[in-house]
């Protein structure tokens, strides 16, 4: 299946249509590759994390549907969605994975096929924190088959409802750490709260992978302290 869409078809000379203008000459179709490595990237991404935890939710906002109260398990779904990044148009498919149904094989599939990986688990739900450790040894797994590493942001989700605190950690050092930091500095990835209900940081997933996959330097990295502060005022809120 071809990912060139007629939207982000390039500009032939007037008149010419981009069938005609790859058979008039070879060069349109170097100008077509070029372009396309420049403008056009797509990117697959895998969601995973426990049963319930809010993963389709999280992508259903990502794509722009409207959130659903009830939980319907996935088996695996597909996502398509068209982001512009630093003047680059970037087609990332998502695959949403399923927490409440056991199906390994079709997981690693998931994870092989992935640039990016996107785990997430539930503040009303503590064992979905602790599946994190599988996920990632999953991940970590199916990667060292291939001899890549990638990218993986770690989503807390539910954040917006009320009586909820974060399990918290010891240490090296011997001192108390919340969960984010022990997930920073276990796994060297980032951490950000979220609420698909409420729209807290749905729109800053993506960029956020796509920071960590440019090899051009990141512009700008928000520090983790900025994104707990937010975190906390939120959760005042509610
Ligand atoms: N309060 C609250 N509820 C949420 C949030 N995100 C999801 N939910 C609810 O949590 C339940 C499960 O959400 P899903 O998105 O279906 O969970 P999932 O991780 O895709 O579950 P599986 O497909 O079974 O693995 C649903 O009832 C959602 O309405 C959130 O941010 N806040
Ligand atoms: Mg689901």
């Amino acid at each position: 299946m071809s990912l060139y869409t007629e939207k982000n078809a390039f500009n032939f000379p007037s008149g010419m249509s981009r069938k005609k203008a790859k058979s008039t000459s070879g060069v349109f179709e170097e100008a077509d590759k070029f372009r396309r490595a420049t403008y056009f990237r797509t990117i697959t991404v895998a969601v995973l994390g426990d049963s319930g935890v809010g993963k389709s939710s999280i992508i259903r906002h990502i794509v722009g549907e409207a959130f659903i109260h009830e939980h319907i398990p996935t088996v695996e779904e597909f996502y398509v969605k068209q982001i512009t990044y630093r003047n680059k148009t970037c087609e990332i498919h998502i695959i949403d994975t399923s927490g409440t149904y056991e199906f390994p094989p079709m997981r690693r599939i998931a994870i092989q096929k992935s640039d990016a990986a996107i785990l997430v688990y539930s503040l009303d739900k503590l064992g979905s924190f602790s599946k994190l450790e599988k996920f990632m040894d999953e991940i970590e797994s199916c990667c060292a088959d291939s001899n890549r590493r990638i990218p993986v942001i770690i989503v807390s989700n539910k954040t917006d409802l009320p009586n909820l605190s974060e399990p918290t950690f010891v240490n090296t050092n011997g001192e108390r750490v919340s969960a984010c930091d022990h997930l920073e500095d276990k796994w060297k990835c980032q951490w950000l709260p979220a609420s698909a209900r409420f729209n807290l940081n749905m729109d800053v997933i993506l960029p956020k992978l796509l920071d960590k996959l440019s090899p051009e330097k990141t512009l700008e990295r928000s520090p983790s302290h900025i994104w707990k502060r937010r975190f906390r005022s939120f959760s005042d809120k509610s």
